[in-house]
Formats: C-alpha cells, structure tokens, sequence
C-alpha cells in the first residue's frame, strides 16, 4: 500500500503544503487506495529533507514530481495517457509555473509579509510551549526569508509580487476558461497540481488581501470547490 508522509490537516485541507495536497488529490484521482502518516517529524526521514514523499513496496519516493512520474510509470498513466504530446507539454508548462513561481508567492504572502505572520505564526507555532515558540518562529521565519531572498521573489516589493501573482492566476484563469478542468472535461495531472495551489489561496484557513488576488477569478475560485466536492466531501 503507498504511504503519503506529509505534514498534516491544515483547516479543510489535507495539508498547509501545496506539494502534499497535489499528491493527495492525485492518488484520490487516480483511485490509487493510500493511507496517510502525518507530522513533522516526517522531515528527518524524508530522503530530500522536503515533503511530501511516499513509500511504496520498501522504496521512498521524493519531490511530487517524481512521486506523480513513479506512480505513472508503476500503476499506469490514467489521467493523462490521453492527452496529446501538445497538451502534456502544456500540463508540464503550467504545472511547473506553479511548482517553481506561484510556490515562492505564497511563501512569501505567509512568510515574509507582515500581514499574514501573526495568523502564520499562531497556526503553525502556537502549540510550542510559550519560551520556545517565539524562538521557533523566528529561526524559522529568518530561514524561510533567506530561502526567498536566494530564490529571488523575496528581492521584489510587494506590489511587484502582486504583479507576479496576478500574472499566473490570470493565466491558469484563461487556461480553465468555463471548462469544468485545466485540459478539458476530463480530469488531468495539472487539476491535482493547480488543485493543490489553488486551494492555498482560495480554502486554506490562512488568507491576507494578497492571497485573496485569487478570489478575483471566479472560474479558479469554483474549479477549487468543485474539486474539493468531488474528492473530498463526497462518500468515496
Ligand atoms: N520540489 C519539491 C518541493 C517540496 C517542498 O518545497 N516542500 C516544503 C513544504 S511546501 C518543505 O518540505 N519544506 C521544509 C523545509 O524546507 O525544511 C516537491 O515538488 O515536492
């Protein structure tokens, strides 16, 4: 059975990480049956120090790319073994969009904008006994601001950053148009990885003005409750 390492329920979703969320949804797509270990902890065994992973049959797999390429390879391609060579190499443009810019957007909205750290803070530090979770939470701010600054995105000013944002969700926005997914009316690898973004900005219990760019686009705002419909409050 695939076992799921990710960090745990996050409000409504599975998880506070876009990367584990598209894993989720991908196996509850696919119809693959996988169970779930959640916690922190799960970083000191994940092979790249990142989550999500799996293990499957003995080996772990890292980095959800890799993890959607091996359960493709090993259990069939039955979300996207359809689409045409063109088509897979937008799923690949788009979902990489996400992984590599969208990403550090919201890391930055709930990291290093002052507008969301003290929700941020409270949710992912306020169970820390009080003398370390000040300490806690600066370390890790100061680490996750160094990584944005490495990146890059953190070297923009926040109306820069909304421009970069903006710039994404508008195009995810032209690509869904009013089809019920990102490829068409059949359900696709890119609907778990938009899902898992996606549902950051739109259902994550975390939102600020700059998350809440993403409620400007309507159709984005119901392909994020029609997928949470669909896979996670239906009977499945
Ligand atoms: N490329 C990786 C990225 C995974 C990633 O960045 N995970 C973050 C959470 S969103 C993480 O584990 N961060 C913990 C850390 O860096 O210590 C993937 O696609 O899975």
């Amino acid at each position: 059975m695939i076992k799921l390492y990710n960090f745990g329920q996050f409000g409504d979703l599975p998880d506070p990480s876009a990367f584990c969320v598209k894993i989720d949804v991908y196996l509850r797509m696919t119809g693959l049956p996988f169970t779930v270990e959640s916690g922190i902890d799960n970083l000191k065994r994940a092979p790249k120090g990142k989550l999500p992973f799996i293990e499957d049959d003995g080996e772990k797999i890292a980095d959800s790319s890799f993890i959607i390429e091996y359960l493709k390879q090993k259990y069939g391609d039955s979300l996207d073994a359809e689409l045409t060579e063109v088509d897979k190499a937008i799923v690949h443009a788009f979902s990489k969009m996400m992984d590599e810019n969208l990403y550090w957007c919201l890391v930055w909205c709930r990291w290093a904008s002052d507008q969301l750290w003290p929700q941020l803070k409270e949710s992912f530090f306020g169970g820390l006994p009080p003398v370390i979770r000040d300490l806690a939470a600066f370390k890790v701010r100061k680490g996750v601001i160094r990584d944005l600054q490495g990146q890059g995105v953190g070297r923009h000013s926040e109306a820069d950053i909304r421009i970069i944002m903006t710039r994404d969700l508008k195009a995810l926005s032209a690509q869904l148009g009013d089809k019920s997914y990102f490829m068409g009316d059949r359900v696709s690898s890119l609907d778990a990885v938009a899902y898992g973004f996606l549902s950051q900005f739109v259902l994550a219990p975390l939102r600020s003005p700059m998350t809440d760019i993403a409620m400007g686009y309507p159709n984005l705002v119901s392909f994020c409750h029609r997928i949470q419909r669909a896979y996670y409050l239906s009977e499945r």
